[in-house]
């Protein structure tokens, strides 16, 4: 272990999009390297809001399905809620229906990449060849084989290939599917479709029973420290999903929240208790603390003690972890824990409950029947707004719209790495993700790969670029 600082440049950390960076503190505590301080910054400005103020309000699921290739789905679920609260309306039957089945294979799709294809490679070896390398050295843990390319990576690409097929069938395309308006959807289901997507979907139900659980259960028992790394607060946040009903009283998902003090117990979730810091984060201070509904996008750099593009979204002033494990969490189905490889295991369960349920809703379409309510007046309200509040892969996802003389006045977005992302609040309090690094045991601060398992844990929808700095030392710099 070297006793003189260094600075160095990795590049890339690993295989993710290139718009986060986190820096560390590694220090040692007891004889042991640990992390004793994080700050995850959000590098890209992203300004979807801004591009939205202006537009007509059937525009805006087109657009926000373009903020990601990975969860576009949400983004135009989350808008189509926001717009049919505004006009009071709500999609039925076929439709609802055929939403949740693309959302659905969206959520597969997306599980599956994150463990295979980001997450186990923190873990497993790939071969000494690009893209696999350069990589850390990750101290050899026997028993992985099946997460090797010659195991089970080639079948998570077919799996992730198929999903993708699936929402395309009904969704036109993927990625960014245009099926998504206001008060409904526009394909309508076919025998032909039905039975293609039945067929994908029975594989892929196989593929996460017999492969994708086993493997990250293997993961789980090669790796059972990470059961008790990367905690974090404890504060799990669900907005819910798919609707079970056109009332939207009953969801496969429900929404909900827990509190570390009160495990057991689920309290509501009322959007009015959210709202935005923006001390830390490049963005003018007369937006602090707002209300996304209140809220507005004035973006300032630089700013003396900013340093990510992300705003903090808290809960009535806290900081709240979202994703899988919150929403398998609030509904009863993983409750063993809080850490690295929970959040592994709760997502691979979480696709399979998915998987089932869409089979199920597969069987309840009417073909050829309805797709759009016909009461829903083509025409926006010329002055409205709404909130849409959904869930993504990576959790809570919320969509804030306001209309005025029939154009958006006023959008904006919570993202769920955004909840788990986000910088320091107006009182100091660190993001989920910060938080959750803090005590994380280092073997290695050269390369720290213990860092990224636990940010990988929370499957951002961002790149990591990992800063190490020793109290007194030089500063090493891992960037991606
Ligand atoms: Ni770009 Fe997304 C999901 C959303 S992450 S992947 O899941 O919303 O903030």
């Amino acid at each position: 272990m070297p006793t003189t600082a260094i600075t160095k440049i990795v590049d890339p950390v690993t295989r993710i999009e290139g718009h986060m960076k986190v820096e560390v503190t590694i220090d040692q505590v007891a004889g042991q390297f640990e992390v004793t301080d994080a700050h995850s910054t959000g590098t890209l400005f992203r300004g979807f809001e801004t591009v939205l103020n202006g537009r007509n309000p059937w525009d805006a699921p087109i657009i926000t399905e373009r903020i990601c290739g990975v969860c576009p789905v949400s983004h135009g679920m989350a808008s189509v809620m926001a717009l049919e609260a505004a006009a009071a309306q709500k999609a039925s039957g076929n439709a609802r229906i055929l939403r949740n089945l693309v959302l659905g294979a969206d959520f597969l799709h997306s599980h599956i990449l994150h463990f295979y294809l980001l997450a186990a490679m923190d873990y497993v070896k790939g071969p000494a060849s690009a893209p696999w390398t350069p990589a850390w050295a990750i101290p050899a843990r026997p028993g992985l084989d099946t997460l090797t390319i010659a195991g089970n990576l080639p079948n998570a690409i077919e799996a992730r290939r198929r999903a993708h097929e699936m929402g395309a069938l009904f969704g036109g395309r993927m990625p960014h599917p245009h099926a998504y308006i206001a008060g409904g959807f526009t394909a309508v289901p076919t025998s032909d479709n039905i039975t293609k997507f039945g067929a994908h979907l029975d594989w892929l139900n196989s593929f996460i029973q017999n492969v994708y659980i086993p493997d990250v259960q293997m993961l789980s028992n090669v790796y059972p420290d990470y059961k008790a790394i990367g905690d974090g607060y404890r504060n799990l946040l669900a907005y819910g999903v798919f609707n079970l009903n056109d009332a939207g009283t009953t969801k496969l998902m429900k929404k909900g929240l827990v509190r570390a003090a009160t495990p057991s117990t689920v309290q509501t979730v009322a959007a009015a208790n959210i709202n935005e810091s923006v001390t830390y984060s490049w963005y003018d201070d007369t937006t602090n603390n707002l209300a996304p509904v209140k809220g507005s996008t004035m973006p300032i750099y630089p700013k003396t003690g900013a340093y990510s593009w992300l705003k903090a979204p808290r809960y009535q002033g806290e900081p709240f972890e979202a994703g899988p494990l919150a929403r398998m969490w609030v509904n009863g189905n993983y409750r063993k824990g809080i850490s690295v490889m929970d959040r592994h295991l709760a997502r691979a369960q979480e696709a399979l409950k998915i998987a089932k349920a869409m089979k199920t809703w597969l069987s309840q379409l009417t073909v050829g029947g309805q797709v759009y309510d016909t009461g829903f007046t083509l025409s926006m309200p010329q002055s409205g707004s709404g909130v849409g509040l959904t869930e993504a892969p990576r959790g809570a996802l919320g969509h804030w719209v306001t209309v005025a003389s029939g154009k958006i006045s006023k959008y904006q977005i919570i993202t769920p790495t955004c909840w788990n992302a986000s910088p320091r609040d107006a009182k100091g309090v660190r993001g989920p993700i910060e938080e959750a690094l803090i005590g994380t045991p280092i073997s290695n601060p050269d390369e720290p790969i213990e860092v990224v398992r636990v940010i990988h844990s929370f499957d951002p929808c961002l790149s990591c670029a990992v800063h190490v700095m020793r109290p007194k030392g030089k500063v090493t710099v891992f960037s991606a």
